[in-house]
């Protein structure tokens, strides 16, 4: 029997066509799986839905509660689920879907490509082959397909702008990798599920705020953060854990933003490895202001997490205990 599978078709450069302002999505997901060979597609038994046609910088918050309702509605009729993205915020949206269906029962895969796919050097074709094969390989979970590679939806990372090699896995190996023995699953790279059932938790906060430090930032930066009704701010801070307190006091900043109620999540500007806030002064001190560690969460776990936590709830002690578990293998605590 095939596989059925659904395609959510939502734009990005796969299905992008040159216009007279640009490069922008034209096709649907119908013509995307036309381009496949009729031999991939004798495999699967694929239903299409074409629910966005944006370039990927335009998807925001509504898209995600959107694309979240399309998956949940869907998880019982299908095997697997496959959503054509662009590739800009890719990794934001697979980080967020990860969250709002946590607990999923069947695989859901994200993928695009770098060239539209009516280029002749696409990379769109082999993308959207490997995305469905993940998609009925039975893992349980929201994934990123590109490359030959298969990411876990929480740790992808997009690090190049037009390199095939568009995505990484940060802090986390490979959920998957397609080479001439076919698709080598990681077991030990999927997310711990229990066996509770998928809920929609699709209400999130979109005031929430990165800020990359940059040495000599002004503190009062935040009291217009403040003024904008932010709940929530990341913080990229420098190396293993830092800020600045000397001439520029960002803690002392930072206890007037948590006495206003808004939850500052603090991680690293480097990429790979953990922070630690706690080994430094300079860590230490924003520690003592109440703010909560990021650890190796990549920056588009740690916005999308903060974003998600606060709409699941505003009580201090239970916006804490969301940071000190994981929720969808977003994060190695100690
Ligand atoms: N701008 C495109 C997008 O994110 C980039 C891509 O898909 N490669 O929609």
């Amino acid at each position: 029997m095939r596989n059925k599978i659904l395609l959510l078709a939502t734009g990005g450069t796969i299905a992008s066509q040159p216009t007279q302002s640009g490069l922008a999505p034209g096709l649907d997901g119908e013509a995307l799986t036309d381009m496949l060979p009729s031999g991939v597609l004798s495999q699967y038994e694929i239903t299409v839905r074409d629910i966005l046609r944006m370039d990927s910088s335009n998807i925001q918050p509504e898209e995600w509660q959107i694309i979240a309702r399309h998956v949940f509605d869907a998880r019982e009729s299908y095997d697997g689920i496959v959503i054509t993205h662009g590739t800009d915020t890719m990794a934001y949206t697979a980080a967020i879907l990860s969250f709002m269906v946590q607990g999923i029962d069947i695989p859901v895969v994200l993928t695009g490509s770098q060239l539209p796919i009516e280029h002749p050097l696409s990379d769109g074709q082999e993308n959207l082959r490997l995305a469905l094969a993940m998609a009925t390989s039975g893992q349980r979970g929201v994934f990123v397909a590109f490359n030959r590679k298969v990411i876990l939806g929480t740790r992808a990372v997009k690090i190049r702008t037009t390199g095939f090699d568009a995505f990484e896995s940060v802090n986390w190996p490979y959920a998957a990798q397609a080479s001439g023995g076919g698709l080598n699953i990681n077991p030990a790279a999927l997310p711990l599920t229990g066996e509770e059932s998928c809920v929609l938790r699709d209400a999130l906060s979109p005031k929430v705020f990165l800020m990359k430090l940059t040495p000599g930032v002004d503190p009062e930066i935040f009291d217009a953060l403040l003024l904008m009704h932010y709940q929530g701010i990341v913080i990229e801070a420098f190396g293993a854990g830092g800020l600045h307190f000397v001439r520029r006091d960002l803690v002392a900043k930072l206890q007037r933003v948590a006495q206003a109620g808004v939850t500052v999540v603090v991680c690293s500007q480097c990429l790979y490895e953990p922070s630690n806030f706690a080994v430094y002064e300079v860590g230490r001190r924003a520690l003592a202001q109440g703010v909560l560690q990021g650890r190796d969460m990549t920056t588009e776990a740690a916005v999308t997490k903060l974003m998600w936590v606060l709409g699941q709830t505003n009580a201090p002690d239970a916006i804490r205990d969301y940071f000190e578990h994981s929720v969808a293998g977003e994060v190695t605590l100690p």
